[in-house]
């Protein structure tokens, strides 16, 4: 097992992995912007450095500080969190070069599934569904025309270098078809420095399913079932779930299996997540993977009681995953997890701040991740999750009364918090139902304004 793990995070996360360290007896180093001199992360990692001014990219993403404080530190491994530089095989290939384990699957691995297309083509040759679109990407507008036409409209293009909704233009008819690419590809080589596009068919509201695995680095790979992501706003998830209440156990099976087929082809290691998109016949759809612990790898964690940072750990450091895992992992019960964010939650503004008041709810199924605390500062230069608020409960009616429960306990003053607009959430007899896809929320939100338009005071 490794001696020291330094943790290229902050926030929630960074707080998770020292957590993890500790109760396995590994020494912790945080690292920490001007910022965040005063955060948890700090307190409690066994050692400390400072990497530079607030701007992420002049200290949490600062490769070659981080990897000085690493090599200062003198550890043996390097825990990237989610986010930052968790996805960037460059750094992981800096790791390699100074001999410090990077947490995670090796980088040509991370490489070809930040690829989106060539990860697509990867999950197609291992028999993974994927939807109808291009083989490969699409140079010309009038190569976009012939795929568009043997696809059938609506067609979705996205960006290879993509990923999370960047770079995506749904065109409806063939007229579209030339503005969006010349669209695409501009928007696409100006974030990503790759204008690439591939072309998938459209799906129509979509829900938003996704695998969790892990592989070890013996060739073992296993899955730890899905999560519906489904509630989002601007491809940011509010609310995630296990299991997903639409797929079977004959589907998870299925899925599962094919996947474990998948992964060992590729050499995959470590923990990761395969997102699918279901459409209304309930057939998923591979669209990317994710090579990183997820946000929302709580309700996993609930469900099948394993401890995926503390996996990812020991897979790192070389264990198998039938030494680390017990012969059958079984689903219990049905886990919610609610994003808790610094935000107006009517106006989604961010809300930095002084915290002055802070209650964290607790009790029977209840599991709160967060850094913050009461008399907490919320800095302005990161993203504005705060707290994870995770519930179990013995069905998704337990947990859903657990989850208003908590949110009613759950105070937060000095900024605004999400937590009323979960609330709300809570209410909608759709979501209750379980009937709900990614086209959830603009719904829900356009009806709520309009609901408040109609209200008497408000009348002109
Ligand atoms: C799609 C799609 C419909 N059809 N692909 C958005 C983020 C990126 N990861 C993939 N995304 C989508 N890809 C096809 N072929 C709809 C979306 C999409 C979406 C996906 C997951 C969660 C929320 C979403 C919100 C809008 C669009």
């Amino acid at each position: 097992m490794f001696r020291k793990i330094l943790i290229a995070n902050r926030g929630e996360i960074a707080l998770r992995v020292i957590n993890a360290c500790r109760e396995m007896g590994v020494r912790t180093v945080a690292v920490y912007s001007e910022a965040d001199r005063n955060s948890l992360h700090v307190r409690f990692a066994d050692e400390a450095i400072c990497i530079g001014p607030p701007r992420p990219g002049d200290s949490y993403l600062n490769v070659p500080q981080v990897i000085s404080a690493a090599e200062v530190a003198d550890v043996d491994a390097i825990h990237p969190g989610y986010g930052l530089l968790s996805e960037n095989a460059n750094f992981a290939e800096v790791c390699r070069a100074s001999n410090i384990k990077f947490i995670g699957p090796p980088p040509e691995v991370t490489r070809l599934m930040g690829e989106k297309e060539k990860a697509r083509q990867a999950m197609k040759k291992a028999k993974v569904p994927i939807l109808p679109g291009s083989d490969g990407v699409i140079p010309t507008v009038e190569e976009a025309e012939e795929w568009a036409l043997k696809v059938g409209f609506p067609v979705i293009l996205k960006a290879k270098a993509g990923g999370g909704g960047r770079g995506m233009r749904i065109a409806r008819s063939s007229d579209e078809l030339p503005n969006h690419f010349h669209a695409a590809h501009a928007e696409a080589a100006n974030a990503f420095g790759n204008g690439e596009l591939y072309m998938e068919k459209f799906i129509e509201n979509p829900r938003h399913i996704e695998f969790q695995v892990l592989a070890d680095e013996h060739g073992h790979v296993t899955t730890l079932f899905e999560r519906e992501c489904s509630i989002q706003r601007r491809h940011q998830k509010l609310i995630e779930e296990a299991p997903s209440l639409q797929v079977t156990p004959k589907l998870r099976e299925e899925i599962g299996r094919t996947l474990c087929r998948c992964l060992t082809e590729i050499g995959y290691q470590n923990a990761g997540t395969v997102e699918f998109l279901m459409d209304a016949h309930r057939q998923l759809y591979f669209i990317e993977m994710n090579t990183r612990i997820q946000v929302e790898h709580p309700v996993t964690e609930a469900i099948t009681g394993v401890d995926l940072v503390k996996a990812q750990i020991r897979i790192a450091a070389g264990e198998k995953l039938d030494a680390i895992l017990p012969s059958k992992v079984e689903m219990r019960g049905h886990a919610i997890e609610c994003r808790i964010n610094a935000e107006h939650p009517r106006k989604f503004t961010p809300s930095a701040g002084q915290i002055t008041a802070f209650n964290v709810p607790g009790g029977n199924g209840v599991r709160v991740d967060t850094a913050q605390y009461a008399e907490g500062v919320i800095p302005p230069y990161y993203d504005s999750l705060i707290a994870k608020l995770i519930v179990h409960g013995a069905d998704r009616e337990e947990a859903m009364a657990r989850m208003e429960r908590a949110l009613g306990q759950f105070i937060v003053r000095g900024i605004e918090t999400s937590i009323p607009l979960h609330q709300e959430i809570f209410q909608d007899a759709g979501f209750r139902a379980g009937e709900f896809d990614t086209g959830f929320m603009e719904r829900f939100l356009a009806g709520r304004a309009e609901a408040e338009k109609s209200r008497p005071e408000n009348a002109a």
